[in-house]
């Protein structure tokens, strides 16, 4: 199911009134073909494969940081796992298997553009570098409107910014994906600009909420998810929140992301989450949660205003939409 050629700017499920919605999670899972007692024992498989690929980064579990609280349940582990998108392995949300073949240790990283001293060194010691691991729930909104709430492992981003000691003139910093078809069958189709490319100011950059994720539900990050590292934006739409990342640049120019590439008018760069500004095919106002399959309403910035409004202050007088596509 739902793995077919689609137009080069859709996200494979980007109708919010498609199947999955109506298809309860178990239901799901056996329409993509688990069945039963089989399904226990396949997903008790992820954690363990991922748990080895990805042993280098130590320190699980990481003591939680209580100053982020969830108003709703943590998701079931089994559908954060095994619902995922990461289009390089496919456009479909059942591409945990394929993505096992991603070997994520060693894992070199590249600190390059506007910085004092690029740096090319493996996730275990920048993880190591950027301090150790602490635990965060958030919430995290897809642009499909789909929705769950996940304990992350990981460092604040900004202590790569710090460490990174980016110049004066650098205002942005632009996050990359790997790119290698020969095991990600998605970046053959070449409609797409590969490698995932993502941004953020370095004022979102270094707000408290951007985080750098090595793990969830504390243990390693499991490949499907974007391990070894993957970046965390809980305000903004689930696309900003790129993964495996292999190259932060540090640039005076406003990056180009994947999906603003494949259609702008739909993706935009700033990709704030506003239930009242719809996407052009469907509105944003409610959220499926994984899981349980509740419908529940969006909220602005997904909740974190109170961290990020002040951002924004000032930005588009005449047109505050921008904000949100
Ligand atoms: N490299 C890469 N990063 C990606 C994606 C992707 O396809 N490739 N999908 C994005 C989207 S649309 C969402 S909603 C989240 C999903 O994260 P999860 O699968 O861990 O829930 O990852 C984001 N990061
Ligand atoms: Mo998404």
């Amino acid at each position: 199911m739902l793995i077919k050629k689609r137009p080069s700017w859709a996200m494979a499920e980007a109708d919010a009134t498609s199947e999955h919605i109506y298809l309860n999670r178990r239901e799901w899972l056996r329409a993509a073909g688990f069945a039963g007692l089989g399904l226990t024992t396949a997903l008790t498989g992820v954690g363990g494969f991922a748990a080895a690929a990805v042993a280098a980064i130590e320190g699980y579990p990481a003591p939680r940081n209580m100053a982020y609280r969830l108003d709703r349940d943590i998701t079931p582990e089994d559908d954060a796992t095994t619902y995922t998108n990461f289009y390089e392995f496919g456009s479909s949300k059942n591409i945990w298997k394929r993505a096992q073949k991603l070997v994520t240790d060693p894992w070199m990283v590249t600190i390059d553009g506007l910085v004092e001293t690029e740096m090319q060194l493996d996730a275990e010691d920048l993880i190591a570098k950027a301090g150790g691991l602490e635990e965060r729930l958030y919430r995290h909104r897809c642009v499909e409107a789909w929705a769950m709430a996940v304990p992350w492992s990981g460092v604040p981003l900004a202590n790569l910014v710090k460490l990174a000691k980016p110049k004066p003139e650098a205002k942005y910093l632009q996050m990359e994906t790997f790119l290698d078809p020969s095991i990600a069958p998605g970046q053959k189709q070449s409609w797409y600009p590969w490698p995932y490319v993502e941004g953020l100011t370095l004022a979102e950059a270094t707000n408290e909420l951007a985080f750098l994720a090595t793990g969830i539900y504390g243990k390693p990050m499991p490949a499907q998810n974007g391990a070894p590292i993957r970046l965390v934006t809980p305000w903004k739409y689930g696309f900003k929140s790129v993964k495996s990342i292999t190259r932060f640049t540090f640039t005076d120019k406003q990056p180009v992301s994947f999906w603003e590439q494949l259609n702008g008018n739909e993706y935009g760069f700033w990709a704030n989450v506003n239930p009242d500004v719809p996407h052009p095919r469907w509105s944003q106002k409610t959220e499926r949660l994984l899981g349980s399959n509740k419908n529940v309403r969006t909220q602005i910035y997904n909740g974190y205003g109170e961290q990020v409004a002040g951002l924004y202050d000032g930005m588009f007088p005449n047109d505050g939409r921008k904000l949100f596509h």
